[in-house]
């Protein structure tokens, strides 16, 4: 497999050491991805970290390496599911954040529950859950 610096080189066609949403629609073609726009929109929401509007080799970095941990799961349902739960764009579901969420919409806010959860999705234990990590919970639920 091409490491990401040699993808990236591939991507960025006009060679200004960022990767644009047009180039982005490209990357993605080429990684058999469908670029929908609402796909484009979402990674740019997760992983445009400056919020400039275009993605310099460390922010697409992260994006290529994510994506190796998709699987079979669908980038634009997670990353839509992921940006939904992580109000503050911190790029990481934290425990409050998790809480909010089962508060909504499976009516629980039982303290051990969500410490718990975090738990088992943590597998690097920064308290926190990572995109990679969200992607396992949700291959593990599909199954
Ligand atoms: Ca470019
Ligand atoms: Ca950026
Ligand atoms: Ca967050």
């Amino acid at each position: 497999m091409s490491d990401a610096k040699t993808v990236f080189k591939d991507c960025d066609v006009d060679g200004d050491g960022y990767i644009s949403t047009v180039e982005l629609k490209t990357a993605l073609t080429d990684l058999a991805i469908i670029p929908t726009e609402n796909l484009i929109q979402e990674i740019m929401n997760h992983y445009d970290e400056d919020a400039n509007g275009k993605l310099d080799f460390e922010e697409f970095e992260k994006l290529v390496i994510d994506l190796k941990t998709f699987g079979e799961a669908d980038p634009e349902e997670v990353l839509e599911m992921f940006n939904t739960i992580d109000q503050d764009k911190s790029g990481y579901i934290d425990e409050d954040e998790l809480r909010q969420v089962m508060t909504e919409h499976f009516d629980t806010n039982d303290d051990k529950t969500i410490k718990a959860m975090v738990k088992m999705a943590d597998k690097n234990g920064d308290g926190k859950i990572s995109i990679s990590e969200f992607i396992a919970i949700m291959l593990s639920l599909n199954k």
